[in-house]
């Protein structure tokens, strides 16, 4: 076979954002778009391509197929030596991190959009992992970035048949240019599952589902919300531990739409499984992932709710119930900054290092690699460990049975024991999705000049009866330990004195207009058992007085409240 070289033109906008390029599948589709990016990606990586290997899969949405085979002919022609697939290109975003790490490889192209909707009319995505398989740091994606910017050729091997390639397991090498290029497609769920096992006591776990002797069955309803992790819960939960495949897993098999769901564990997006929990008490424990695997909702009985930031900080208190922890030991903790502090309070009594990062999984690989980081979260339901490069929602479910089974105790008292011990950081987000890009920048704008007005720090603000005095208000930066590499305007913080915050910032996730994001949060070290909106509700009001957000938005309601 030989490749051929296409003469195309750049398209605007192909910056990934906070985890990768997502756009409407109709974009993807135009001509040469999804080509112009992938071959981008190589540009990037320069020589390193040759006779190199890469993982390629995702979540299996719609245009998955499409984008694949696109994948596999440029790739060719670029001199890449294999191409590891999933499965008719089914890998979870946690699973192509485990590859890449397992196997040694380059890195990994990742299709997946994550918890946006799938389907014709909805998001596509492609993002690039690095070799330690977390996701490109910002110096790859702007390299990337740069390169879509002047792109005029892409190469491409036409006459390699890709027709039927993925369906089939095991290897086919093609000649391509005289090269020898290896396809070969694998089960996506053996490294996975494999790792699982070496990290976690399956036995006990599968006991704790299963029931024994001495100890009642702990009922689990896992929710993999026609996303990718239906192929792994089948095997993890349902094979592996036990589990029944009519009472403990729904919606796992794969669908290339997700069922016209939006694929995102929150109480909004997953309330369908919140509601049947809430119907039936048997249940000990809910869970839900997103469409590509790496976020998790955790809930318990009757639908009690487990914010992420207290999942982070709860798993933080319990590692060393897991085998992995006993082996490797516990590093330190990081979180996010728009994530709630909950976790930074069990780093201090623990005696551990804690970082807090921009959003968005790539800034915690540097400190993985480094071996100071062990576990780390984001409020936006992201939970992992060192143990790969991504955030994992299996495995946190995995983390969280492991607790429960060794603390032999609900998901409910656990939260509220450790909410005794250390006190609560009630936390809310509220999200305002598709506003107008303009009106969106300007609210920012505006929140820029407050920050840059002298008279900010001290002022008080007040609402139904409570007042807060700002200490501190920035836009953070974050300058990374390890390679010193500083990222900044990452979201606009007003810190008050009792510790309570607000903080603005823009998603980059999106693939149409703005979504403007607040997250509040404020701790209590006694009053632990209010409700967290009613308790916070005074402060989302100053934080949409600061922001006059009504006004530049006209919006009078989120979208969405996590
Ligand atoms: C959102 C979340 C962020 C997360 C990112 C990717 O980003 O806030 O915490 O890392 O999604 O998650 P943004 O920029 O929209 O706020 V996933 O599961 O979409 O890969
Ligand atoms: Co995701």
């Amino acid at each position: 076979l030989s490749s051929v070289v296409v003469q195309t033109t750049p398209f605007d906008g192909q910056k990934p954002g906070t985890s990768g390029l997502r756009k409407k599948v109709k974009v993807f589709m135009e001509k040469h778009y999804t080509e112009n990016f992938v071959q981008s990606i190589f540009n990037a990586l320069g020589d390193k391509v040759k006779g190199s290997t890469l993982v390629v899969g995702g979540d299996g949405r719609y245009f998955s197929k499409q984008a694949t085979n696109i994948i596999i002919r440029i790739a060719s022609a670029n001199g890449v030596g294999k191409l590891i697939i999933g499965h008719l290109g089914i890998l979870s975003t946690p699973a192509v991190s485990c590859i890449i790490r397992r196997r040694n490889v380059l890195g990994g192209i990742v299709m997946t959009a994550s918890h946006n909707p799938g389907g014709i009319q909805h998001d596509f995505g492609i993002k690039y992992n690095i070799e330690n398989g977390g996701p490109a740091p910002d110096s790859v994606t702007d390299a990337i970035y740069e390169h879509t910017k002047i792109i005029t050729e892409y190469k491409t091997t036409p006459a390699l048949e890709t027709d039927r390639l993925i369906d089939v397991l095991g290897s086919t090498t093609y000649k391509v240019d005289g090269r020898d290029f290896v396809v070969e497609v694998i089960d996506p769920t053996i490294d996975y599952v494999g790792l699982m096992k070496e990290i976690f006591n399956f036995p006990k776990l599968r006991d704790l589902i299963r029931g024994t002797e001495k100890r009642p069955q702990f009922h689990v309803l896992i929710d993999s919300m026609n996303g990718v992790t239906g192929v792994y819960v089948r095997r993890i939960f349902v094979e592996e531990l036990g589990a029944s495949p009519d009472h403990n897993v729904r919606r796992i098999v794969p669908l290339d739409n997700f069922g016209e769901i939006h694929p995102d564990p929150n109480l909004t997006y997953a309330k369908d499984l919140v509601d049947t929990v809430k119907a039936n008490l048997q249940y000990n424990l809910g869970a839900a992932f997103d469409g590509d695997g790496d976020r998790n909702m955790i809930i318990g009985k009757d639908a009690f709710f487990v914010t992420p930031s207290d999942s982070l900080a709860v798993l933080a208190n319990n590692l060393d119930c897991i085998p992995y922890f006993q082996k490797h030991g516990v590093h330190g903790f990081a979180r996010s900054m728009p994530t709630a502090a909950a976790v930074d309070r069990v780093a201090e009594k623990l005696g551990k290092e804690m970082f807090e990062v921009p959003t968005g999984w790539k800034y915690f690989g540097n400190l993985m690699d480094a071996g100071r980081l062990s576990l780390c979260g984001e409020e936006s339901f992201g939970t992992g460990s060192d143990h790969l490069r991504e955030k994992d929602g299996i495995w946190a479910v995995l983390a969280w049975l492991s607790v429960i089974e060794h603390k032999n105790m609900s998901v409910e008292d656990i939260l509220k024991e450790h909410w005794k011990i250390y006190g609560r950081n009630y936390f809310t987000r509220y999200d305002y999705e598709e506003c107008d890009s303009d009106a969106a920048n300007l609210m920012m704008h505006h929140l820029g000049q407050l920050l840059a007005s002298k008279d900010i720090v001290g002022k008080s603000f007040a609402s139904s009866g409570k007042s807060y005095t700002v200490r501190k208000a920035d836009n953070f930066s974050y300058e990374d330990p390890i390679d010193n590499s500083v990222t900044k305007n990452q979201g606009v913080r007003i810190l008050f004195e009792d510790g309570s915050r607000l903080i603005y910032r823009l998603s980059g996730t999106g693939s149409s207009g703005a979504t403007i994001r607040v997250y509040i949060d404020s701790y209590e070290k006694e009053n632990i058992l209010a409700d967290a909106q009613d308790m916070l509700k005074p402060l989302v009001e100053i934080g949409l007085q600061i922001s006059q957000l009504k006004k530049f938005t006209g919006r009078e309601a989120p979208t969405v409240i996590t």
